[in-house]
């Protein structure tokens, strides 16, 4: 391998004559940009556990009323990418989120797209659109870029959610923005999910050739999707993942452009050896324990843990229980991976 130039053998004038000009030479970051092999990684693997986040976060609600928060929110933020970056992973937006009885997050949309993973409580619902999404605990409600969203709570006790945005991505673009809005009117009847799209495999005769609404589907009840990995998981191989990907049903694709999310269930007493991989992932369990090893750090994360895993680590991650499964959601950037052509799994 050849060694390159570096910029101290470069004549003082040469340079300040580039600098004048808003030039740079390449050749001496070339390796920086361009390293051999495997990319520069600043991402730690890190575990937030919940029963740290919970009363700070209960603490919020007592400091901060939310008209003064609008959205009350601790940030899952990577300690190797900087505390204020607002980044689980490169491409990551973590946030644990607390609304409380009758409080509402008002109305707004955003250039970002987010989806929400609940954790606890009862009684809290977002508005997309005019339509009224329930969350109960394990939901995925989807706010998908530039639709018009708040959330409202008509129950008792807290309800707590985890927030995934692809916001690094587009902040990084100079794209990120948000428009307020007046409260929606909110259509009167259950959510797509318990009416347009019951069942996987069937969809409106309609949507056959007339124009498609990009985001058909915007919550996914935990419920329906635990059982349909308790009823694949006897039909996957061993050493086999069990792991479902939540999809527009209309195109079979991924359901937002730059963020992937899944669930995957661990069979008692499992370890499975996920194949390293270009996209970086942010892993949260929603049942039982789990012990993973990413790039060699130890975490062990119990229920409503989060953890961090960087582009291309060495994961394993095991069930601690030989009894019970354990389940948990992941949110990846295959998608804008996918999309930019330089997705990469490595055995
Ligand atoms: C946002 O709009 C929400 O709507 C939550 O609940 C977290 C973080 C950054 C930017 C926008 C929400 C957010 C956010």
């Amino acid at each position: 391998m050849s060694s390159l130039g570096t910029l101290s053998e470069l004549p003082r004038q040469y340079l300040d004559n580039l600098t004048g000009g808003n030039l740079v030479p390449l050749w001496p970051s070339l390796r920086k940009a361009l390293p051999h092999g495997a990319p520069l990684r600043r991402t730690q693997p890190v575990l937030w556990r919940y029963a740290d986040i919970r009363p700070l976060l209960l603490q919020a609600g007592e400091l901060t009323p939310i008209e003064k928060a609008e959205r009350r929110v601790l940030v899952l933020a990577n300690p190797g990418l900087g505390l204020d970056n607002m980044q689980a992973t490169p491409s990551i937006y973590i946030g644990m989120q607390l609304i409380l009885p009758r409080e509402t997050a008002p109305n707004h949309r955003h250039s970002p797209s987010a989806v929400r993973f609940v954790v606890e409580g009862q009684g809290g619902f977002t508005i997309v659109d005019g339509e009224k999404l329930p969350m109960q605990r394990g939901d995925l409600i989807l706010t998908p870029a530039l639709l018009w969203h708040e959330h409202c709570h008509e129950g008792d006790g807290p309800v707590i959610w985890l927030d995934a945005l692809d916001l690094p991505t587009v902040f990084a673009q100079e794209a990120s923005y948000a428009l307020e809005g007046e409260p929606q009117h909110v259509r009167n009847q259950p959510d797509n999910s318990q009416t347009l799209y019951r069942r996987a495999g069937l969809v409106p005769y309609r949507s056959l050739g007339g124009p498609r609404s990009q985001y058909p589907l915007l919550r996914y009840p935990w419920q329906e999707v635990r059982e349909a990995l308790m009823t694949l998981a006897p039909v996957t191989e061993a050493g086999e993942i069990v792991q479902l990907a939540y999809v527009n049903p209309e195109t079979g694709l991924e359901c937002l452009p730059v963020l992937g999310f899944s669930a995957i269930m661990l069979r008692p007493g499992e370890t499975a050896l996920p194949p390293r991989r270009s996209a970086s992932a942010v892993l949260h369990v929603v049942e039982g324990e789990v012990e993973a090893e990413v790039d060699g750090v130890p975490l062990v994360a119990g229920e409503n843990d989060t953890m961090a895993v960087p582009t291309h680590a060495h994961l394993k991650i095991a069930n601690r229980s030989s009894r019970a499964p354990a389940f948990l959601f992941q949110v990846d950037d295959a998608p804008m991976q996918r999309k930019l052509g330089f997705y990469e799994t490595f055995n």
